[in-house]
């Protein structure tokens, strides 16, 4: 089974690389996945992050939660492009996404690890900075992965900003049928990505006359656990009877609100981000959620290992420059909102009952 996880993710790298230049549609996240693999025809294969490294120098992601099948996947592609460039890797999960003291512990305990770059996905968009100032004085470099923090050297943006916001307030105007209450269900209130949504959400309804009709009753947070985002999403169907969509902007409040309200038989729609592994049973035109987005979070891992390498090395210059990262992919480097820098890795990808079934084989 490992070996078999091993192959398709493989597979799903060579993709990957391919996909993380940003800007024009990527491959990964818009073309159809590699195919299943039957694991009888496949040649036997060590799985490559077991592999020794030569090199001394280490590399460590640090995601926002453990128990997070996102962040896993994430963990996974960055795990890959470290063994890709023969660094080591090591991987660090906080106690918990709420308490901004469990990431400042675990870099404060990477400084003292002599690694030689972090990527974090932060949950908090300020108060990590005094902690990053310090690694950054001990020549480690500093990014940020899926959620921005200042302190950040660049940030691995997935997908735009706007671009998220814009699907997902359209996904909510076109499941609420153009008008009516909806609500959202968050990850923790502190989490600077569904923050930068949200935020760029609320712009984009208050600029176009289209969205008039629609009416955002509350924003609630699930903290990315699953029995919080359930007893949130009950209190939300409680709370507005005429409620006809929530929209969750984190694959793990989108699992427990789809379950939560499918169970309870109401007719609301369930929009957001989700894992296509995870949703695939509630996905379809007739079920509780006619369709999600989302992006290839293991692309998102690796473009990350490799940025912190191109910063090391000095290939990275000014806003509006381009460089090329060890995986041959030319990135446009952009002015970050948290971060110094920042790059794309590629637009949101919509999944529906079509094409839900060959991803969640994937991620
Ligand atoms: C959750 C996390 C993560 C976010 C995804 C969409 O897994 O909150 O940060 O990017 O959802």
């Amino acid at each position: 089974m490992k070996k078999l996880i091993a192959l398709l993710l493989a597979l799903v790298m060579v993709a990957g690389l391919v996909a993380c230049g940003g800007g024009e549609a990527t491959p990964t996240t818009t073309e159809a996945p590699v195919e299943n693999v039957d694991p009888t025809d496949a040649p036997e294969q060590e799985d490559p992050t077991d592999a020794p490294v030569a090199s001394d120098i280490t590399y460590a992601i640090v995601a926002k939660s453990e128990g997070n099948p996102y962040m896993e996947k994430m963990v996974d592609g960055f795990k890959e492009a470290c063994a890709a460039m023969g660094v080591g890797c090591e991987v660090k999960y906080p106690a918990t996404a709420t308490k901004i003291e469990d990431q400042i512990a675990v870099i404060n305990e990477l400084i003292g690890q002599n690694v030689k770059g972090i990527a974090i996905a932060a949950n908090d968009a300020e108060a990590l900075s005094a902690t990053l100032e310090e690694a950054k004085a001990e020549g480690i470099t500093i990014i940020t992965l899926d959620s921005d923090t200042t302190g950040s050297q660049m940030f691995i943006n997935q997908a735009g900003i706007k671009e998220v916001a814009q699907v997902l307030v359209d996904s909510v105007y076109d499941m609420a049928g153009g008008e009516g209450e909806f609500a959202v269900l968050s990850a923790a209130s502190t989490a600077t990505n569904q923050n930068a949504w949200i935020a760029a959400m609320e712009e984009i309804i208050d600029a176009d006359e289209k969205y008039a009709n629609l009416n955002w009753v509350e924003t609630v947070y699930g903290d990315d656990e699953s029995q919080k985002s359930t007893d949130e999403t009950q209190n939300l169907m409680n709370k507005y009877p005429n409620l006809k969509v929530i929209c969750c902007p984190t694959t793990v409040g989108v699992l427990a609100c789809a379950k939560a309200v499918q169970d309870s038989g109401s007719a609301i729609k369930v929009a957001g981000l989700g894992l296509p592994s995870e949703m695939k049973d509630y996905v379809a035109d007739d079920k509780v959620c006619p369709y999600m987005y989302l992006w290839n979070p293991i692309d998102v891992g690796s473009c990350a290992a490799y940025a912190i390498k191109a910063i090391a090395d000095g290939k990275v210059g000014e806003v509006g420059t381009e460089f090329t990262a060890d995986n041959g992919t030319t990135y446009t480097i952009m002015e970050g909102d948290n971060a110094e820098l920042q790059i794309i890795v590629g637009p949101p990808f919509a999944f529906n009952g079509e094409n839900i079934a060959e991803w969640a084989a994937i991620y």
